[in-house]
């Protein structure tokens, strides 16, 4: 039954300004992160969240991190290069060596492990300077500056990278940017939305085309987080309602790069809207020749929704959550499914058809960059974590692979997140994910000692038995 083969992905992932901290050493710049406070989400004070200034301080401790990374027995590891280190504003004309350095350190060490770099160009920590001028919305700047970007990365980093990912949850920066940044403005699943949406469309089209003519032998993929979408009930009005669903929180994300263009339904959702997005013709021409070799995709769970009713309104409680489209689709609880602590349902099945939809749709090698269960660990008196409950949380998910694969679906990997202890999006380090604790807390820096969890002893045992012990 179990069909894993010998050079399947593990590993896990994590991202730049969650985890390296030194916010501003060696002529790093300031991000959109760096400038917003942790917990500014409803509900959460910014004072009771840390920020990102140290986060797990992993640029100082990267060999230690990546020596814990390889005794789990990784065969990759998904990470992202924060662009304010290479481009401190994002439009200068020459790179920051000390950051370019950096990168080429941390590349050498997991070679030396034999860890497989999967490299996120970018997640989540735009150059603040880019974003008061626009940021995404100003496709005159952003474009070149990503572009620029990716160039002195691909040229850089060519004998050391083969996989590439263009930019980490497209769909959520444009949905729910708001969320993920309070830098990020004027986010509001309208017009401006779908404006950023097309802008870095064009930005990874053109990133896809120069990766071909730098390094032939490289892969690139987007890396959306996809949930797959269930009606809440067999009404066809909630059938259609997830359709509709599916295609705005998942496939146009992926479209312009498999399929080269932008659905139907999605221009008449633009048209009905009477939202004027600036597309040129030659940019369309881009997305017929720009095609990603896989997809990276995040998954946490699914999402059910039901048709929309009238007094609906534009909710989300955060990127993992439903949220409801004027005319499209409205948020619903599956009662089928548990929460975690933090509300996000689990849903492992939901994997299994999240990746069956994904093949069907695309017919592309997948991976995933992302999965996993944020939870408040305990460090006991022994130095022990005992995280029982992240441990089934993966199994479930871990059991599905030999499934997935069976059922004929290109997965190459499994990279949950994350590698270790970082700073949660909006919930500060107390929603912990790692397999390795990382001793601070919220204002508290400690020692910053690394403990290894329960689940680090689990996964090392997963991984060397090629997924066949899972228990
Ligand atoms: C994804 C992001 C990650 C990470 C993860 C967990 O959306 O790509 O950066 O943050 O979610 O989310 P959170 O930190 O909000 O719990």
């Amino acid at each position: 039954m179990n069909k894993i083969t010998k050079n399947f992905l593990w590993g896990a992932s994590t991202s730049a300004y969650q985890v390296e901290g030194a916010w501003n050493k060696d002529g790093k710049g300031l991000s959109v992160q760096d400038v917003s406070a942790g917990g500014f989400i409803k509900g959460l004070n910014v004072e009771d969240i840390t920020d990102f200034k140290v986060a797990s301080d992993h640029y100082h401790h990267y060999k230690e991190d990546i020596a814990l990374m390889a005794e789990m027995g990784f065969k990759s590891y998904r990470f992202s290069i924060n662009w304010t280190r290479i481009y401190p504003k994002g439009i200068e004309q020459e790179p920051n060596q000390k950051g370019v350095e950096f990168y080429h350190n941390l590349l050498d060490e997991l070679i030396k492990h034999k860890i497989e770099p999967l490299v996120t160009i970018h997640h989540f920590d735009l150059p603040n300077y880019l974003e008061e001028q626009g940021g995404w919305k100003n496709k005159d700047l952003i474009v070149d500056a990503y572009l620029r970007y990716a160039k002195t990365l691909f040229n850089e980093y060519k004998n050391k990278v083969k996989y590439w990912q263009t930019i980490n949850e497209q769909n959520m920066v444009v949905m729910f940017g708001h969320l993920l940044s309070k830098q990020f403005t004027g986010v509001d699943n309208g017009q401006e939305s779908y404006q950023m949406f097309h802008n870095m469309n064009v930005a990874q089209a053109k990133a896809i085309l120069l990766l071909k003519t730098i390094n032939k032998k490289a892969k690139i993929g987007v890396a959306p987080n996809i949930s797959l979408v269930y009606p809440q009930t067999n009404k066809p009005e909630d059938v259609l309602a997830a359709h509709n669903a599916n295609l705005i929180r998942n496939w146009i994300y992926i479209d312009p790069f498999v399929k080269g263009g932008y659905d139907q339904i999605l221009l008449n959702f633009w048209k009905e809207n009477n939202y004027k997005i600036d597309i040129l013709e030659e940019e369309m021409k881009l997305f017929k020749k720009a095609k990603i070799n896989f997809i990276a995709f995040n998954y946490y769970s699914s999402m059910s929704v039901k048709a929309p009713t009238k007094d609906q309104d534009f909710k989300v409680g955060d990127q993992q959550m439903g949220f409801n489209l004027e005319n499209m689709f409205q948020s619903a609880k599956n009662d089928n499914l548990q929460v975690s602590e933090y509300g996000w349902e689990i849903d492992p099945i939901g994997f299994r058809l999240t990746a069956r939809a994904l093949h069907d749709r695309y017919n592309l090698p997948i991976i995933i960059t992302e999965n996993g269960l944020g939870a408040k660990d305990v460090l006991t008196s022994e130095g022990k974590i005992h995280d029982k409950y992240r441990i089934d949380y993966l199994r479930k998910h871990i059991e599905q692979i030999p499934k997935i694969i069976n059922d004929g679906v290109k997965l190459f990997g499994y990279n949950p997140w994350s590698a270790i202890d970082l700073v949660s999006t909006h919930q500060g380090i107390s929603k912990r994910y790692g397999f390795v604790y990382v001793n601070r807390d919220e204002f508290d820096l400690k020692d910053m000692k690394r403990y290894r969890k329960d689940s680090f002893y689990w996964y090392q045992k997963v991984i060397a038995s090629n997924g066949n012990n899972i228990d």
